[in-house]
């Protein structure tokens, strides 16, 4: 059989669970993709011949502005079912599978990675969030709703998952990390880490 190392999730969702529209993200948080970048890049304390990985849909991939992809310090590997069609406009160095799984098969063995990240989009924090090697949900809780969400996050069954206490996701994290609501362009929300009990 083959053996999937536990990994995490990073999102960013409103009260209803909305993340995307329009093949975008619908508010522009300068605090929450610092957020973003600090533990994709630095939680689970990657050694120095290690880094994180970060996973993806497709559409997220082309979602990333072309400037800040691939996510520099991170190994980004991207699923989509035509690799074909789009590793012509793929960077040397993005890893492609064409299932979860595969990629989390691959990655799982590779000591030059210290932790894996799903950063979505919807489709695939679906299917992550069903595995039961997805340990921990990093979410971003926005307090206001937007109009229009398309793509969506699934409820977190409070029964299964477990938000932390700010010490432990400090800890996991490896940095400070605001606790409370963070205020941000009009927008407030919070940090927020949920781990799967059992
Ligand atoms: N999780 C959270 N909490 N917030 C998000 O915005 C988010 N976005 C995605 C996945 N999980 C998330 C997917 N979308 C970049 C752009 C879009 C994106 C993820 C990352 C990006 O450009 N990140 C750069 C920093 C850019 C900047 O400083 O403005 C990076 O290096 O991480």
């Amino acid at each position: 059989a083959t053996k999937t190392r536990d990994f995490s999730m990073v999102v960013a969702a409103t009260r209803s669970g909305g993340i995307g529209k329009g093949g975008t993200i619908p508010w522009r948080l300068p605090k929450d993709m610092a957020y973003f970048k600090m533990i994709t890049t630095k939680a689970f304390q990657p050694g120095t011949n290690q880094k994180n990985a970060v996973i993806m849909g497709r559409k997220t991939w082309e979602s990333i502005p072309a400037k800040f992809r691939p996510l520099p310090g991170r190994v980004n590997v991207v699923l989509t079912r035509q690799p074909d069609a789009l590793r012509p406009s793929l960077p040397a160095g993005v890893d492609v599978y064409g299932t979860l799984d595969a990629a989390l098969t691959a990655l799982s063995a590779r000591n030059d990675i210290a932790h894996i990240f799903v950063i979505g989009g919807g489709q695939v924090y679906a299917e992550a969030l069903a595995h039961t090697a997805c340990a921990n949900v990093f979410l971003t809780e926005i307090d206001q709703e937007l109009d229009g969400c398309d793509t969506w996050f699934p409820a977190l069954d409070k029964t299964q998952w477990v938000a932390a206490d700010h010490a432990k996701l400090e800890r996991v994290a490896g940095e400070p990390v605001q606790a409370g609501k963070v205020a941000d362009k009009s927008m407030t929300f919070q940090f927020v880490l949920y781990q799967r009990q059992g």
